[in-house]
């Protein structure tokens, strides 16, 4: 069956891998419905736009979250936003599904300390779609 997924990937935090998650995406895109598929966009705004317009972005992702049957987070690119979606997940009992490239960052032990968190260590991109098929699949 179709599942909704958060995914959630590094904005403000960095876009070197803006093209990953955007192919992440369009593997999901697939056979389920990706929430926040701007995440993989190439051309979206990291200019601070205000208070308020922040405001709505927050409302809208975390109104995402609350609905979302699953998230997956590339964690390779450090994020404050991501980590606070991942502690919001985890608050309203969504499953976290954490990957990241072991070969170019360490995670937070706050990330991998916690079990709750299902952590997906990489070193080649090959090794992330099998898995998200198994998660996926669930
Ligand atoms: C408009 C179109 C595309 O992006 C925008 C404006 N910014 C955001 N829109 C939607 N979600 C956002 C935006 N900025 C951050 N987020 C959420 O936080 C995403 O769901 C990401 O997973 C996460 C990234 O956090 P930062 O701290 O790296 O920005």
């Amino acid at each position: 069956m179709a599942k909704k997924i958060y995914f959630a990937g590094s904005i403000r935090g960095g876009r070197v891998d803006a093209e990953l998650y955007r192919r992440m995406i369009e593997y999901m895109q697939r056979n389920h419905v990706v929430l926040t598929e701007h995440v993989g966009k190439s051309n979206l705004s990291l200019v601070e736009q205000g208070r308020e317009r922040d405001a709505r972005i927050y409302d809208q992702d975390t109104a995402w979250l609350r609905e979302s049957d699953v998230l997956i987070g590339e964690c390779t690119c450090q994020s404050l936003g991501v980590g606070y979606e991942l502690a919001y997940a985890e608050a309203h009992g969504i499953p976290c599904h954490i990957f990241y490239d072991k070969t170019k960052t360490q995670l937070s032990a706050m990330l991998t300390g916690n079990p709750y968190f299902h952590i997906h260590p990489y070193a080649s991109e090959e090794e992330i779609y099998p898995q998200l098929d198994e998660i996926l699949s669930c």
